[in-house]
């Protein structure tokens, strides 16, 4: 921190404008509005289309430059003194799980364009250009796998697998991409992998710990590792009258024992750190007088401990076909992210700025997953988190204060302008 940003950092901060903050959620909320205050905002549909669309209308209003990249990732740039300079990107994600809520995502894209702003409305220049980032489908809900934009623009190799990736109705993400892209006629092109001199994201925190502690600000310490996988069991569609037990190939009958092998390793500890889910279950033909022929479900499994996440993990495989009684079994690992620690220039940058301006604060783990999981592997990366109301997300009911939202705001635009001007 040097002498001069301390000033503009705390300007900056104080020019965050709660009202305009807590407005653009509820602007944002319209899109996928549910009937329980949640919203349905799943990657690349029309309601995600109409999101991007109004954000856009402010960025222009804002005399801000926008830029979309090959898969649909969008940046805010307000110029620095030095064009050549790397930015300080700050962002999050605009699309939901399809029971989602109104802050999960929304909140660290909204947070980082309402720092812009606030740093415009201050007057004040910084060295380094200013982004806010829209990093697509995150939430992997429609199509899998999450954190999709943040992974591409840190691995464009891995674009085209991307783009041939379906939905459950058989949509082609890569047309779902185009009628995106194509409703941002004005969007300038970005290429993957564009330097990034460092990344803050700031998020809601998923979890109870920050209200029950009454702390405004987490400083996050890290993110828990995950391995995803999709679990495919194959038998045969049977009439459910004449076939005899002894005859049957019975796909749910062996899918249920595998969950039932699968939670007897995974629930091994009591401290109950290890996070296993099965989220999506499929059943085919789910016909009630068909013996089902083909079952596939998905295994979200999470833990902060990366021995833990490899000897748990790779016993998915034995535990499917031990289980798979007259069936075939195929196991597909969709994802492996590593837990991270984020310490140095970001989390030290968080942490200076929240002292700063008082918050009362605390160091916490992220146990939610977050697309600063891979700008990580590229820059320097950090994040803020500020309180949900009882912990609860990916749920309609989620809810947080204003005051707070700006408080995580505050906290970004004065660390912006510190890691902006360093
Ligand atoms: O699942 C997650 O951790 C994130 O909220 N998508
Ligand atoms: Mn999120
Ligand atoms: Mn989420």
């Amino acid at each position: 921190m040097n002498e001069i940003t301390k000033p503009a950092g705390k300007q900056a901060s104080a020019a965050v404008n709660e009202q305009r903050l807590w407005q653009r959620h509820v602007d944002m909320a319209k899109f996928g509005a549910t009937p329980k205050g949640g919203v349905n905002r799943q990657a690349l549909s029309a309601e995600d289309i109409k999101a991007r669309a109004l954000f856009a209308e402010w960025v222009a209003k804002r005399g801000f430059e926008l830029f979309v990249d090959e898969i649909g990732n969008l940046f805010v740039r307000r110029p620095g003194t030095d064009p050549n300079a790397a930015p300080v990107l700050s962002g999050s994600h605009m699309d939901s799980q399809p029971t989602g809520g109104r802050f999960d995502g929304i909140y660290g894209v909204l947070a980082a364009f309402e720092a812009l702003e606030a740093i415009d409305d201050a007057g004040i220049k910084t060295k380094r250009p200013l982004e806010a980032a829209a990093w697509t489908n995150e939430e992997g809900a429609r199509f899998a796998p999450g954190c999709m934009g943040s992974l591409v623009y840190t691995k464009p190799d891995r674009l085209q697998q991307m783009l041939q990736v379906k939905d459950a109705q058989g949509t082609v993400l890569k047309d779902a991409l185009a009628a995106t892209t194509a409703a941002l006629p004005k969007a300038k092109k970005r290429a993957f992998a564009t330097p990034v001199d460092c990344f803050i994201e700031a998020h809601i925190e998923q979890g109870p710990i920050l209200e029950a502690e009454k702390k405004t600000i987490g400083v996050v310490t890290g993110i828990q590792g995950s391995r995803r996988f999709k679990i495919e069991v194959i038998g045969q569609d049977d009439h459910a009258g004449t076939t005899p037990r002894a005859r049957r190939k019975d796909a749910l009958s062996a899918a249920v024992h595998i969950v039932a092998g699968l939670e007897k390793l995974f629930h091994w500890d009591k401290e109950d750190v290890t996070r296993f889910t099965v989220g999506r279950f499929v059943v085919e033909p789910n016909a009630p007088s068909v013996v089902p022929g083909y079952v596939w479900f998905t295994i979200d499994f999470r833990d902060p401990r990366l021995e833990i996440l490899d000897k748990l993990g790779d016993q998915v495989e034995g535990i499917c076909q031990a289980n798979a009684r007259k069936c075939e079994v195929k196991v597909t690992q969709t994802n492996r992210t590593p837990p991270i620690g984020f310490k140095g220039l970001v989390a030290d940058a968080v942490l200076a700025a929240t002292q700063r301006l008082g918050y009362p604060h605390m160091h916490i783990f992220s146990g939610a997953g977050h697309d600063a999981q891979h700008l990580f592997n590229i820059c320097p990366t950090g994040m803020i988190f500020v309180p949900c109301e009882r912990g609860i997300s990916h749920n309609e009911i989620e809810n947080a204060a204003p005051a707070d939202l700006a408080a995580g705001a505050r906290v970004l635009a004065d660390v912006m302008v510190d890691l902006a001007n360093r």
